[in-house]
């Protein structure tokens, strides 16, 4: 198939899941042409022979205060779809991707061209921005004209059907993650670069921002640091970055709480972590999570929107009530300081991210992709 994948080429997980699918798709053979405004992140198109980057560029003009985004996406939707035979356009993210890529559409039917969309919501595109009164009706037309609609959850699912009326079928496809890769990546784990043999390390990884539960991470460590020798590593960017380093600062443990910018090289990072910290408000899925246990790390979340059909508690680590900072160091600490619990909840914690392999999902979408191309009526 020709496939076109519209999404956000941040570290954002949203665009992390587009990008790992274009390129599994590509291994299979399919044709793959990325939308973008940039390269996404997580992609090297040299190394990928069938895929294609075509970049959207939004001209500054200054009489505009908002430069319209979707108008560049949609006329260069347009273009790709025809220059390349496009057979179907999957976007991820509902804003604005899938308004974009209804407008494309109709384009494109004006020219004979009939193209199916599938879109792929994420989490903060229904439960954070989507739903704001100043989006929602642009947001259900655009969710209701896509030809397929999935969901990473359940939870994120019954949280659109709540929020929208929805007239269209939800399907759940989880996000993935590719085990193999990981396996036979046998990467030198560089451990003694970052703590002492006695120390532990704690990892969290997000984009900071405040839904996050920034200043809880930093809370649970102090907890655990109590009681436990151990280091914090700080993984990403974001607004909430500032409040943390001047905590940290302010308490003294510059030495013990590592903040890492963004990185490519969360493989490296997370193999040498021995707990995983995600105390989130909201959280559709939680992919920073699945990519922790398959390293196997355990994780130690809150049990907000979908984490709890990816984390499970007493298995691959454990969830406590968000904000209840108090049980989340406990539960660390306590896998912390026991050596064969720990080590048991590692293996757990692998097996429990093998039900999310790559080899498992991706068959998913061409399903969706094939039904979608045949559902479109000429
Ligand atoms: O978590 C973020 O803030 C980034 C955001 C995004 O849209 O890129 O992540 C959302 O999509 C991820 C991939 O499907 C999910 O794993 C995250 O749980 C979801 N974030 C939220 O729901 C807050």
């Amino acid at each position: 198939m020709n496939i076109a994948i519209v999404c956000y080429p941040t570290f954002g997980g949203s665009g992390v899941v587009a990008t790992e699918l274009g390129i599994a798709l590509s291994t299979k053979g399919h044709e793959i042409h990325f939308i973008t405004y940039h390269q996404p992140v997580r992609l090297e198109a040299l190394r990928h022979p069938n895929i294609h980057f075509h970049e959207v560029n939004v001209p500054d003009y200054p009489l505009f205060k908002y430069q319209p985004y979707e108008l560049a996406l949609s006329s260069r939707l347009l273009e790709v779809v025809k220059l390349h035979h496009v057979d179907v356009l999957h976007v991820h993210y509902a804003i604005p991707h899938a308004y974009a890529a209804y407008m494309a559409k109709k384009m494109l039917e004006d020219e004979g061209i009939h193209i199916p969309i599938v879109t792929t919501l994420h989490g903060t595109d229904i439960t954070l921005v989507g739903s704001h009164p100043f989006y929602r009706a642009a947001v259900t037309f655009s969710i209701n004209h896509s030809d397929r609609v999935t969901a990473v959850s359940e939870s994120l699912k019954q949280d659109t059907l709540r929020l929208f009326e929805i007239k269209t079928q939800i399907d759940v496809i989880p996000n993935f993650i590719d085990v193999d890769k990981i396996e036979m990546a046998g990467m030198p784990c560089e451990r003694s670069l970052l703590a002492t043999k006695e120390e532990k390390i704690l990892t969290h990884i997000s984009n900071f921002r405040p839904l996050k539960r920034i200043m809880d991470v930093l809370h649970i460590f102090e907890k655990v640091a109590a009681q436990v020798p151990c280091k914090l590593m700080m993984v990403g960017e974001g607004p909430e970055k500032m409040k943390a380093v001047q905590y940290v600062e302010a308490k003294g443990l510059e030495d013990r709480v590592l903040f890492l910018g963004n990185s490519n090289e969360i493989d490296k990072i997370l193999c040498f972590s021995d707990l995983f910290l995600l105390p989130s408000e909201q959280e559709s899925f939680g992919l920073s999570a699945l990519e922790a246990m398959a390293h196997g790390v355990p994780v130690i979340s809150s049990d907000a929107g979908g984490i709890s059909e990816v984390n499970k508690n007493g298995f691959s680590g454990y969830l406590s009530p968000i904000g209840d900072i108090a049980t989340m160091s406990e539960n660390a600490i306590k896998l912390l300081l026991d050596k064969e619990l720990h080590s048991k909840f590692k293996k757990q914690a692998k097996a429990q991210a093998s039900l999310f392999s790559l080899q498992k999902i991706i068959g998913k979408y061409e399903a969706i992709y094939s039904d979608a191309i045949a559902s479109i009526q000429y």
